[in-house]
């Protein structure tokens, strides 16, 4: 009896752990607003605990702007990174920092924080 009991506690907290990791971060998503009649576009991300949106919707060919701004004050979060862009970009706490994207190419790009505990997405389509 007391083996089943110890299995049983042991599985709640397997699921539990599982959730914790995998289940508590949602997505949000949001698409580019389009600026001076469709001729650039830009998109404000607060970094906080994380990217919000995490995921971003760039239209191809428009020349874009991605508006970082930390409130974050962890160092985990100062440093944001788009390996196939080659970005490697400080963002200072509290401040607005810029960053201009290539969208030439239509595709799905990652991006995280300096250390790849938080990520985010930018799909150019
Ligand atoms: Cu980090």
């Amino acid at each position: 009896m007391l083996k089943v009991m110890i299995l049983l506690i042991a599985v709640i907290l397997i699921v539990a752990i599982g959730w914790w990791f995998f289940g508590h971060h949602q997505e949000k998503i949001m698409t580019a607003r389009l600026n001076n009649n469709g001729q650039d576009q830009k998109v404000r991300i607060e970094v906080n605990g994380g990217y919000s949106p995490s995921t971003i919707v760039l239209k191809k060919g428009v020349p874009a702007e991605l508006d970082f701004y930390r409130k974050d004050p962890s160092s985990c979060l100062e440093r944001v990174v788009f390996p196939e862009q080659g970005i490697n970009e400080q963002l200072p706490q509290n401040q607005l920092r810029q960053i201009d994207f290539d969208t030439s190419q239509a595709g799905e790009y990652e991006f995280a924080c300096g250390m790849n505990m938080f990520h985010g997405k930018v799909i150019v389509k």
